[in-house]
């Protein structure tokens, strides 16, 4: 019995990506050790990725948190540069999430391209703002967002897109390599240590230090990614714990039961802070200035 053609072609096709992967970009890891891609400038066609996409004919969601100042101070440069640069060509609908649905500024939006906003109340403590997205985010993917979306990726509203990010990142499940700590020894990685917490990581356990700033996947995906640490969370908040770095803390004991599918590097969501870097050639996702007097109440 032969093998089909068509599959044959597929695997040379598969190999050649991974080929592609390593020649590309021989100074950086572009492979996990569980076999997942980390996309670095030079080792993906978007061509290629865009036309897949769009046989799919995905929608594509991307949710964003903007309640008190962080409102007025981010969430209008960052739709405005992500219908520049995210998944441009593609179905996109944001999600805002807000206690102030009138204040969401009107922004025209490119074919195929919608905003809906949902309204949230306002914790008292910034870092149950912060820890409330996962809970709420759960929610929304058991409703409209989960229905109409198939992809989606959750994000900070701090930072602005500057380079295209399309549906190179798309995979069934996407963590966001940190860019103060991807070359970062695993032994100094921030990870909760706190044995009793549901974020902690026993030394030696971890792979990567992931951003909470950005992660996605498959709308099913997300959705348990989600549940986990919401509940994570609830479990630790009525021990008294609270992980060291809120959500960021679960989602990194979350990667690390659950690896990733795909792993962006640390281009998709830089720091200018950190200063000229050889290998980050191209940022695509930048943090805003913090201007912590300004938002920490
Ligand atoms: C957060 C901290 C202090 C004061 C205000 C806020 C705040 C956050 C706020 O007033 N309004 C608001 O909408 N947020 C949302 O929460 C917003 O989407 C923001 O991007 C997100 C996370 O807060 P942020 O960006 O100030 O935290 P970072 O940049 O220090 O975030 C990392 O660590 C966090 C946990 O401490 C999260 O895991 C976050 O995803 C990480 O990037
Ligand atoms: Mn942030």
């Amino acid at each position: 019995m032969g093998t089909c053609p068509l599959s044959r072609m597929s695997l040379l096709r598969d190999n050649f990506s991974g080929l592609l992967r390593l020649w590309a970009r021989p100074e950086v890891l572009t492979c996990t050790p569980w076999g997942a891609p980390i996309i670095w400038d030079g080792t993906f066609d978007p061509d290629t990725a865009q036309q897949e996409a769009i046989q799919q004919n995905l929608t594509i969601g991307l949710t964003v948190f903007a309640v008190g100042r962080y409102l007025e101070k981010y969430l209008a440069r960052f739709l405005e540069t992500a219908e520049r640069h995210f998944m441009v060509g593609q179905r996109v609908v944001y999600y805002v999430f807000t206690e102030r649905p009138a204040a969401v500024p009107r922004l025209p939006l490119g074919p195929g391209r919608q905003l809906r906003v949902e309204r949230v109340s306002r914790e008292r403590r910034w870092q149950d703002v912060s820890m409330e997205r996962m809970r709420t985010l759960h929610a929304a993917l058991g409703g409209r967002l989960g229905r109409e979306a198939d992809f989606v990726f959750c994000m900070d509203v701090d930072q602005y897109f500057s380079g295209a990010f399309g549906p190179e990142a798309l995979a069934d499940s996407v963590a966001q390599l940190h860019a103060w700590h991807y070359h970062w020894p695993l032994p100094m990685l921030p990870y909760e240590r706190d044995a009793r917490s549901a974020a902690a990581l026993a030394s030696g356990e971890g792979d990567f230090y992931y951003h909470g700033a950005l992660f996605g996947g498959t709308v099913e995906a997300v959705r348990g990614l989600t549940a986990h640490c919401a509940r994570a969370q609830e479990q630790d908040r009525v021990r008294g714990l609270e992980a060291r770095w809120h959500d960021e803390s679960h989602l990194n004991k979350y990667f690390w039961l659950h690896k990733p599918a795909k792993v962006l590097s640390p281009e998709f969501c830089w720091s200018l802070e950190i200063g000229r870097r050889a290998e980050i050639r191209h940022p695509r996702l930048l943090w805003a200035p913090k201007e912590y007097d300004l938002v920490r109440d």
